[in-house]
C-alpha cells in the first residue's frame, strides 16, 4: 500500500474543512518545499564550503554560520509572492519582513520561523531542525506591523518543525484541534510520505533533557527537580539523561519516547534561551496536540502574551505527566 504524500494529507484534511479556501494548504506545501531545499543544502553542504561562519552577528547575539543565512533566505523566498502571507518573522532577522506585492500586502497569514535550529551541530554533522508557526492577523485593512505578529500560542492555526536527521522527517498540526503527523522524506524522489499518524505522547519513560552545564545558574528548585530526575526519585519514574543541543532533536525526541524537555530560567538569563513565538509556542502547539503538556514552569506555554518580537520564554514540555511534576516542584 503506498502512504500518502505530504501533499495528499494536506488537501484530504483541507476538503474536511468547507470554508477551506486552500490557502493555509499552500504554506504548508511552501513549508515542505522550504524543508526539502534546506535538507538539500545540508547534505552537500560540506562538498560546497557551506559551513562556517558568516562573520556576522545576528540580532540574538549568535555567530550566524553560512547555512543559517541560506535558511532564512530559502524560507523567506517561498513566501514571495505567493499572495496569502503578508509578512514573515525569522529568528535571523530583527524585524519582520513584508512583501511589498499588491496581492502579499492583504494577504491574511504570517510565518515565522527559525529557520535552521541548533545550528551548533552543523560542522559536526550533528541533527538539526526548522521551527515554523502559522497566524492569521485581525486585519488586512491595515499594512501587517509588528505587532500583528504578538499573538499567543493558542492563536496558532499550524504549527510544527522538519527534523534534519538521519531522515528529514516534517511534523505538523493544524487547525484548533488537528492532530499531530509525521512524515518522512524519500530523497530519491523528493517526497515526504505519512510515516507517523497521529503521534501520541507515551506517559511514562522517555528520557529527561537538559543541559546540565548551567546548573550552577539554576535556583535551588529547578537544581532540586533534575536532581530528582537524574536520580530516580522523580515520582513520575526513572527517565535516561538524552541532550543534543539541537531544540528540534530533543523535542522530536520527547514526543516519540516520552519524559520532558526542560530549557529553564536562568540567573543571568531569567526567561531562559529558547524564543517564544517561534521555538516554544509551535513545539508547545505540538506537544499538547499528542496529549503532552508545555509550561515556562508557572504559565501554560500556549497562553503566554509575547510583547516582544524575539521574547524568550523557559519551557518545560513533555509527558503531561512529567510537565506537570515539574510545574508543581517549581511552586
Ligand atoms: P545550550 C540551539 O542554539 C538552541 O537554540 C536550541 O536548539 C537548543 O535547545 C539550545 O539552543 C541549546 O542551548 O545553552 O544548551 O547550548
Amino acid at each position: 500500500m503506498t502512504r500518502p504524500t505530504l501533499i495528499e494529507h494536506i488537501r484530504t484534511t483541507e476538503r474536511l474543512h468547507p470554508g477551506a479556501t486552500g490557502e493555509l494548504s499552500r504554506i504548508l506545501a511552501r513549508l515542505s518545499l522550504a524543508g526539502r531545499m534546506v535538507a538539500q543544502r545540508l547534505l552537500n553542504a560540506g562538498f560546497l564550503g557551506e559551513h562556517g561562519e558568516t562573520g556576522i552577528v545576528n540580532v540574538q547575539g549568535e555567530r550566524v554560520q553560512k547555512l543559517d543565512e541560506l535558511a532564512d533566505h530559502t524560507f523567506v523566498r517561498v513566501f514571495e509572492s505567493l499572495g496569502s502571507v503578508c509578512a514573515v518573522a525569522s529568528e535571523e532577522r530583527a524585524k519582520i519582513h513584508a512583501f511589498d506585492d499588491d496581492e502579499s500586502q492583504s494577504g491574511k497569514y504570517m510565518v515565522l520561523f527559525d529557520p535552521l535550529d541548533g545550528s551548533g551541530n552543523i560542522d559536526i554533522n550533528g541533527s538539526l531542525g526548522s521551527i515554523f508557526s502559522v497566524h492569521q492577523r485581525e486585519s488586512i485593512d491595515t499594512p501587517v506591523h509588528e505587532r500583528d505578529f504578538l499573538k499567543r500560542g493558542d492563536a496558532q492555526v499550524a504549527a510544527g518543525y522538519i527534523l534534519y536527521g538521519p531522515a528529514t522527517v516534517f511534523v505538523y498540526t493544524a487547525g484548533e484541534d488537528g492532530p499531530v503527523n509525521g512524515f518522512t522524506l524519500d530523497r530519491s524522489i523528493g517526497e515526504f510520505f505519512l510515516t507517523h499518524p497521529d503521534i501520541r505522547m507515551p506517559e511514562g519513560g522517555g528520557s529527561y533533557s537538559v543541559n546540565e552545564s548551567n546548573e550552577s545558574k539554576w535556583d535551588d528548585k529547578t537544581k532540586e527537580l533534575v536532581a530528582s530526575f537524574r536520580q530516580g526519585r522523580a515520582p513520575v519514574g526513572k527517565r535516561a539523561a538524552r541532550y543534543t543541543g539541537a531544540l528540534v532533536a530533543d523535542f522530536h525526541r520527547t514526543l516519540l519516547q516520552g519524559g520532558i524537555f526542560l530549557y529553564p530560567g536562568l540567573t543571568d538569563r531569567p526567561r531562559g534561551k529558547l524564543r517564544y513565538l517561534y521555538e516554544a509556542a509551535p513545539l508547545a502547539k505540538i506537544a499538547e496536540r499528542a496529549g503532552g503538556a508545555a509550561s515556562d514552569g508557572q504559565v501554560r506555554s500556549l497562553e503566554l502574551d509575547p510583547t516582544e518580537l524575539h521574547e524568550r520564554c523557559p519551557l518545560f514540555v513533555g509527558s503531561r505527566a512529567d510537565v506537570e511534576y515539574a510545574v508543581e516542584s517549581l511552586r
